[in-house]
């Protein structure tokens, strides 16, 4: 297994990244800190300099492992379940952007907040047959880029906040590059028991996110690391764990902390 730390190419209001204006300094330190890949949240791919970007990363020879996409429902309202058909075909054409350069940089495409949330007057039945034909236009852009839908805690959304729903919604895409992204944050609110959702996801596991039960560093809050390392290896996962974490007490700490604990373990 490898660790990445999640970052936002751009100011964001999600909190739980962490952005300051110079992505070639926060890639630089990532690597000194001796972390194996860098996690990015994209907006807009087409407003990155991919030249700048792509020879910081060669420079401190860091992997992407996976691009984040939930900026573009918090900053822009652009969703796969949205009533008006021209936001969602506009979610779909900026996801297909992101797979773009996921391709380029040989990363797997985060399903996160795109997929929206129920809105008044839509069933069920529409928004998942939305949520469905979106999944599949975009699985079919490149079949080579995995894309991994990330069940996300019932504060946040309403559509799929359980790996179980995860597990049952991905069976209906039926594409062999959709799987599952598994974050501890959103698991220790929504699931029974961490480890046997973990064992239930095994080979739809496309990536991990961590992050402590209060979204702090790991061990600054409860989640019991060790049985959970221990069960990913038992699963045979060798994908990337990535800290996807609040930036506190300040986000040198927050990324050094995690080294640390990830190192003792
Ligand atoms: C994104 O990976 C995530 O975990 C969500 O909390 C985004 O809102
Ligand atoms: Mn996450």
């Amino acid at each position: 297994m490898k660790l990445g730390f999640v970052i936002s190419t751009q100011p964001t209001s999600f909190s739980a990244l962490v952005y300051e204006e110079a992505l070639e300094a926060h890639i630089a330190k990532i690597k000194k800190l001796g972390y194996d890949g860098i996690e990015l949240a994209v907006r807009n791919p087409e407003l990155l300099d991919i030249g700048y970007l792509t020879s910081a990363l060669n420079r401190n020879r860091l992997t992407v492992p996976a691009i984040g996409t939930g900026q573009i429902f918090c900053e822009e309202g652009l969703s796969f379940t949205n009533p008006d058909p021209a936001i969602r075909k506009e979610a779909i054409m900026r996801i297909k952007s992101h797979i773009n350069l996921a391709d380029k940089l040989n990363a797997i495409v985060i399903i996160g907040l795109v997929r929206g949330k129920k809105e008044t007057g839509i069933t069920n039945e529409q928004s998942e047959q939305w949520l469905i034909e979106a999944l599949r236009e975009c699985a079919s852009e490149n079949k080579s880029v995995k894309l991994a839908i990330e069940p996300i805690n019932r504060y946040e959304t309403d559509i799929i906040n359980t790996v179980a729903s995860g597990l049952s919604f991905i069976e209906k895409v039926n594409m062999e590059n959709v799987g599952l992204l598994l974050d501890t944050f959103h698991m220790n609110i929504e699931e029974p028991s961490i480890i046997q959702s973990i064992v239930l996801a095994k080979e739809y596991l496309f990536h991990f996110h961590i992050a402590d039960s209060n979204r702090w560093y790991p061990g600054a809050g409860h989640i019991n690391f060790t049985e959970l390392f221990s069960t990913l290896k038992k699963n045979d996962y060798h994908g990337f764990v990535s800290a996807e974490i609040l930036p506190l007490p300040d986000p040198d700490t927050a990324a050094l902390k995690t080294i640390e604990y990830w190192k003792k373990l």
